[in-house]
């Protein structure tokens, strides 16, 4: 059995995924979506339950900053979720008639081994720059939207260092050729982090309002208070660069400037009491509530498309 309320070392999640998708190949596969910096695979699942009809798709990817370990720990707890209800609940059935959910549990693999082998705090991948004087781009700032505008560094060491150019990672390409090459399939985009307790929608790096405001920051309210249903917890909603701070290059505002209206990204718990480093039994609550928000905006690109 494996234990959700945990944090796992990578090997172990990979571990788990494999026997995960072979447990349940009637509604899941594994794939490969390309190799980190450090050439390790990144791994996804597609959550698609058989039918002849042509689906959209919702994507969520999680860790793609190293450090933020309850957002791995969220996709994992997700694809149980959906595992165990897609067979008797019948909102979960009918949303898989209609989508498909591709899942990449840790996008930043290499800095995820690095948080847990030798430094937790860890944000960026693990590329080295100046002739091996300096390691990592921070791969929420390295996408091509006013790429390295804002809150971005083009200093090497610095944490929001953001690459020698747009898309300068292997990581970010990998995301960006899967993206591009089914974006009009794509209808939901969702990048999960932590900490702060938010939905965020577009844009980050301006607070200019982006198309389909009205309609994208309802949806990021009504998921909010579904997180907030389950214990509590209040989650603020709202437009990144509004209620957070202004930031270029985030995966978010490229896949909305693909043309992927609901797009967002999750902060996780907790408020700042114990930040990056989320003690373990908060992981099922997190996960609980985190679910009830990402399936309101789930049902509801279902209803729409
Ligand atoms: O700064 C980030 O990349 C994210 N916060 S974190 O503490 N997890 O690093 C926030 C990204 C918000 N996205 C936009 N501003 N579009
Ligand atoms: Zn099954
Ligand atoms: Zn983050």
């Amino acid at each position: 059995e494996y234990n959700y309320t945990r944090y796992h070392p990578i090997n172990e999640i990979y571990d788990w995924m494999d026997s995960l998708a072979n447990d349940h190949s009637d509604i899941l596969t594994q794939y490969t979506l390309g190799l980190t910096s450090e050439s390790r695979p990144m791994q996804y699942l597609k959550i698609s339950q058989s039918s002849g009809n042509q689906k959209k798709i919702v994507w969520i990817d999680c860790g793609i900053h190293a450090r933020e370990w309850i957002a791995p720990a969220f996709c994992q707890w997700f694809v149980k979720e959906i595992v165990q209800n897609y067979q008797h609940d019948y909102k979960t059935r009918k949303i898989l008639q209609n989508l498909d959910l591709y899942v990449l549990p840790v996008l930043n693999v290499d800095g995820y081994i690095y948080s847990w082998t030798t430094e937790r705090l860890w944000r960026k991948n693990r590329s080295q720059y100046g002739n091996g004087t300096c390691y990592g781009v921070d791969l929420n700032r390295n996408y091509n939207a006013s790429w390295c505008t804002l809150r971005s560094s083009r200093n090497c060491s610095s944490n929001f260092f953001c690459g020698s150019s747009p898309v300068s990672e292997p990581e970010t390409k990998a995301v960006v050729d899967f993206v591009e090459s089914r974006k009009s399939d794509i209808v939901c985009f969702l990048s999960i982090h932590s900490y702060s307790q938010l939905v965020l929608s577009a844009y980050g790096y301006s607070s200019e309002l982006p198309r389909n405001y009205n309609e994208t920051f309802k949806v990021a309210q009504m998921a909010a208070m579904a997180m907030k249903n389950i214990h509590g917890t209040n989650y603020r909603a709202g437009q990144f660069s509004r209620i957070l701070y202004e930031a270029s290059g985030t995966s978010q505002d490229w896949a909305h400037g693909l043309g992927i209206d609901f797009s967002y990204t999750l902060e996780l718990r907790d408020n700042g009491s114990y930040k990056f480093i989320l003690p373990e039994d908060q992981i099922q609550p997190t996960c609980e509530e985190t679910m009830a928000g990402v399936m309101t905006i789930v049902e509801y690109v279902h209803d729409k498309y």
